[in-house]
């Protein structure tokens, strides 16, 4: 998924993926904890913690690299969890993730819940363990905060239950934008927001901007996920497309078509990565980001 100009995301993703497993338990410490590895270790794009570090770097955070890089990994076991929970037969019942048998099919399903039961409190536990003179209690609260609202009933979990109740219904498209911001745009909202309070003298005009920017690019990039899972090719995709199609879920394709919503992705990129150049921060490679999301093939 990447040009030469992208080479920032590789050295993050180094970043990234030693922060996580620095805050695993040991992998062969029990058959959740290996499914946990399994769960987690197995690739991904990492794009809520990339959005983490790449905004740390951008507005220039007052606190340790170590410190973003574990709030990083923080973000991302949240999302990691809600994958192996969606993956569950009472939900999506999707037997690949991420190019591999999805965790209930590896292991069984009640190893996949405790699995994802287990990541949940790992995510908040790395959180307040942080140990770092610039990081006050109060900002780790206000990030935990952040975090389960994100995840919590007014966020992921009311948006995984609108999707699953709109199986078989004609969603508007106002209604899919909503479905989405809570099921994927909140979380990735909290990644951009939590990296905000790492910094003293932001402005609340530039937070507000920054809010703006992350509904943007959390829509855009869902939408390239509803066009891939038509348009896509399975091996890359790492699962099988045309899934949301088979479970007669409406997805932007269905509502716009695939040429339409290739264009609302692209505009929302566009419109985020404006948002970006009118801030006082040097943000040349989240911008870069907003156009990989919505050209990316997995
Ligand atoms: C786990 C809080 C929680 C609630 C349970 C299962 C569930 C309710 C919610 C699922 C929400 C969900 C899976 C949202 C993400 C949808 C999405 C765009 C997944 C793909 O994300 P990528 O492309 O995947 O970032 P990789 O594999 O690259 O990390």
């Amino acid at each position: 998924m990447k040009t030469d100009d992208l080479n920032f995301l590789d050295k993050n993703l180094s970043r990234i993926n030693q922060a996580i497993l620095k805050s695993l338990p040991p992998e062969n410490f029990s058959r959740i904890t290996e499914a946990i590895h399994y769960s987690i270790m197995n690739g991904g794009k990492r794009i809520r913690p990339q959005i983490i570090l790449l905004m740390s770097d951008a507005i220039k955070v007052d606190v340790s690299d170590a410190t973003v890089d574990l709030i990083a990994a923080a973000g991302e076991l949240i999302h990691c969890y809600s994958l192996i929970h969606d993956d569950l037969p009472a939900m999506d019942d999707d037997d690949f993730r991420r190019g591999q048998l999805s965790c209930h099919k590896k292991f069984d399903e009640a190893t996949a819940i405790l699995a994802g039961d287990a990541i949940q409190p790992l995510s908040l536990e790395i959180l307040t363990t942080i140990e770092d003179p610039n990081l006050s209690s109060e900002i780790k609260l206000k990030i935990i905060n952040l975090f389960s609202r994100a995840c919590g009933p007014k966020g992921m979990v009311e948006g995984q239950s609108r999707d699953i109740l709109s199986e078989n219904k004609l969603l508007s498209e106002d209604e899919l934008d909503e479905m989405h911001y809570l099921k994927t745009g909140k979380l990735i909202e909290a990644c951009v927001l939590c990296v905000c309070l790492l910094k003293k003298d932001i402005f609340e005009a530039q937070i507000n901007q920054f809010i703006e920017f992350s509904r943007k690019f959390g829509l855009a990039f869902q939408i390239r996920d509803d066009v891939l899972d038509i348009i896509g090719n399975e091996e890359e995709i790492g699962k099988p497309i045309n899934s949301d199609i088979n479970k007669n879920k409406s997805t932007y394709p269905s509502i716009l078509g695939v040429e339409e919503s290739q264009k609302k992705a692209e505009s929302l990129g566009k419109e985020a990565m404006a948002i970006l150049k009118e801030l006082p921060y040097e943000t040349k490679n989240l911008e870069s980001l907003c156009t990989l999301i919505v050209s990316r093939n997995n």
